[in-house]
């Protein structure tokens, strides 16, 4: 458990644990000392993932008073709440690690090439020990609401037991999906067996065996989920609304040989990852779809297929992203796979996505999810054919029937990318909301602070970078920028810092060119903002930055070396 700290507002009542570790930053590097009107923190940073404990490391390296405040119990975010049987990495493990410490790299072993849950949270654990954050960590603490007072200049953040915090700088790193969401059908409640949402999965192990289990969603959770558990459960019924485009992971077990050479080869690894536009080893193929001859592009394509981890969606042709009819073939060759995989031709069609092409929404990657409706004891049923009208007592009701279950799964997905930023009430600078701000979709500069809020950094928030990037790679970059804004701020003996809707005006044509020239645009998904079971969230908002790593990081660079242009500080 965290520390606590009592409801004082003046940060003059810290608990002795606290007083303790923060005595010694008394008065802080930026030159403040505690008082009537100045914040306890120089930093409060909200949420303990892998944003939250790599800032916080940062922070502290830099003698500003920190604290991280987490809704969980631990430390982990992501990787804390979704305990669900099959969640694992898509990225191969050694690109999702830290990169910032060669003594990490080298002390830590990754067991397989994707590695599941239960290990990403054991390491995310070690990371935090190991660089003594966890004094610095509070948990079960669900900040409520945040507000910024202009003439103090700094923030006043409420946590659900009614605990008060103040600091001068707001950090967020709430995940971009962390807030997850139910179906909206009448009687989710009133389920009598045990139902729960993939990212609110138990911490005490869950009986599977001979039971009757539901699984409602085939996004990349649902396939994880459905492909793990088919063999361990009685009956089996999945609930899809739309398949998705799912390709084999190819995980395996790293032996002693090969993570010798992982470890040797770190520095080509994250150097790879920096060329990627998606921060992965998964890079574009440099030749167009027309210039290769059609015998060919059916090898190499048969090799993505064969090959582990992204490459079947990273590693493409450019243009199978942009070009409708490329795209259309790319698609041809991917639904022929599933056909070979599934025994009944009907079965395989309803698994083959007819409504967008390959790639176009986020592409689950799969081990055995196809061969799992081969089962006896696994049924599909089609909600737009059946839909389903209730969950009842005892289990779902469709259109055609009532079916029974023990169990049933949610893997719905979530508010993706603002949903988290909804669930907290943030009032910046005279009153203004920020629901209000967004509710027709984000506005933000470099998706790193939005107008009218001061001392808000939004890390890994819409329309970063980060966002659309093997995760850690993308946020490391992003943290290693705010540290540096920080030391700044830092020099200059500065109080606030805000953007201008002048700035927000650019960085929104940016986001919107970037991902307009993809066929990402014009597919239903998280990316594009939708989600059924949100009111409102039924038009296209501009949730993230698709313009690629390296062209963010250039931006980046570009707004720091000009004297942070965009920013204004006070
Ligand atoms: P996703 O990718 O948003 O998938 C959610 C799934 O749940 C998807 O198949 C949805 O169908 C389905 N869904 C959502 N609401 C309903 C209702 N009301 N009824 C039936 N089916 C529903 O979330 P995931 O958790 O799988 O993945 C999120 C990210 O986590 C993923 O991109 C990875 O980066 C990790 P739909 O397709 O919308 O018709």
């Amino acid at each position: 458990m965290g520390n606590s700290i009592d409801s004082s507002t003046d940060g003059s009542r810290q608990s002795s644990t606290q007083s303790t570790k923060q005595s010694t930053k008394k008065s802080s590097a930026t030159g403040y000392s505690a008082g009537q009107n100045q914040p306890q923190y120089d930093a409060l940073i909200i949420g303990a993932g892998v944003s939250g404990i790599y800032q916080l490391h940062k922070l502290l390296e830099l003698g500003m008073s920190a604290t991280v405040l987490e809704a969980g119990g631990g430390a982990g975010g992501t990787w804390y709440w979704n305990r669900y049987p099959g969640a694992r990495f898509d990225s191969e493990s050694y690109t999702y690690g830290y990169s910032f410490s060669k003594e990490l790299l080298a002390e830590w072993d990754w067991s397989e090439h994707f590695a599941g849950q239960p290990e990403t949270l054991r390491y995310l654990n070690h990371v935090v020990d190991r660089f003594d954050l966890r004094d610095h960590m509070q948990f079960d603490c669900r900040v409520k609401s945040s507000s910024f007072d202009d003439e103090k200049e700094f923030w006043t953040v409420c946590v659900d037991d009614g605990r008060t915090f103040t600091t001068r700088f707001l950090i967020t790193a709430i995940g971009m999906l962390s807030a997850p969401t139910l179906p909206r059908y009448s009687g989710v409640d009133t389920f009598k067996g045990q139902s729960f949402h993939t990212c609110a999965w138990p911490h005490e192990p869950v009986d599977l065996k001979d039971k009757r289990v539901a699984v409602i969603g085939t996004g990349a959770t649902g396939v994880q989920v459905i492909s793990e558990i088919a063999d361990k459960v009685g009956d089996l019924t999945v609930f899809q609304r739309r398949p998705n485009w799912c390709a084999p992971l190819h995980n395996s077990k790293i032996d002693a040989e090969t993570q010798a050479r992982i470890k040797a080869s770190y520095d080509d690894i994250f150097e790879r990852c920096r060329q990627t536009p998606g921060g992965f080893i998964h890079g574009p193929d440099r030749r167009r779809f027309e210039e290769v001859s059609e015998q060919d592009r059916l090898e190499f394509w048969e090799q993505l297929y064969r090959s582990p981890g992204f490459g079947v969606w990273f590693g493409n042709f450019r243009d199978v992203l942009v070009d409708e009819n490329i795209n259309a073939e790319y698609s041809r060759f991917i639904a022929d796979k599933i056909r070979q995989r599934v025994n009944d031709p009907d079965l395989a069609e309803q698994l083959i996505p007819k409504d967008h092409g390959f790639g176009t929404r986020r592409v689950p990657l799969e081990t055995r999810y196809f061969e799992a409706y081969n089962r006896d004891n696994v049924h599909l049923v089609d909600i737009n054919k059946t839909p389903i009208e209730s969950i009842t007592e005892t289990g779902i009701r469709t259109s055609d029937c009532d079916r029974g279950f023990d169990i049933i799964i949610y893997a719905t997905g979530f508010d993706a990318v603002t949903g988290a930023f909804d669930r907290i009430e943030f009032t910046g600078s005279e009153g203004q909301k920020l629901s209000d701000k967004w509710l027709d979709g984000p506005i933000t500069y470099l998706g790193l602070q939005t107008a009218g809020f001061p001392n808000l950094l939004t890390l890994a928030g819409p329309q970063a970078g980060s966002v659309t990037t093997n995760f850690p790679r993308g946020i490391e970059e992003a943290v290693d920028w705010a540290t540096e804004l920080m030391k700044y701020i830092q020099q200059h003996k500065y109080n606030r810092i805000e953007t201008s809707a002048e700035a927000e005006a650019g960085w929104g044509v940016d986001v919107r060119e970037a991902f307009n020239t993809s066929l990402l645009a014009s597919t239903r998904s998280w990316f594009t903002g939708f989600n059924s079971n949100v009111a409102g969230h039924d038009k296209l908002r501009y949730l993230i930055y698709n313009g690629g790593a390296l062209r963010y990081r250039e931006r980046l660079t570009q707004v720091a070396d000009h004297n942070y242009q965009g920013f204004h500080f006070k």
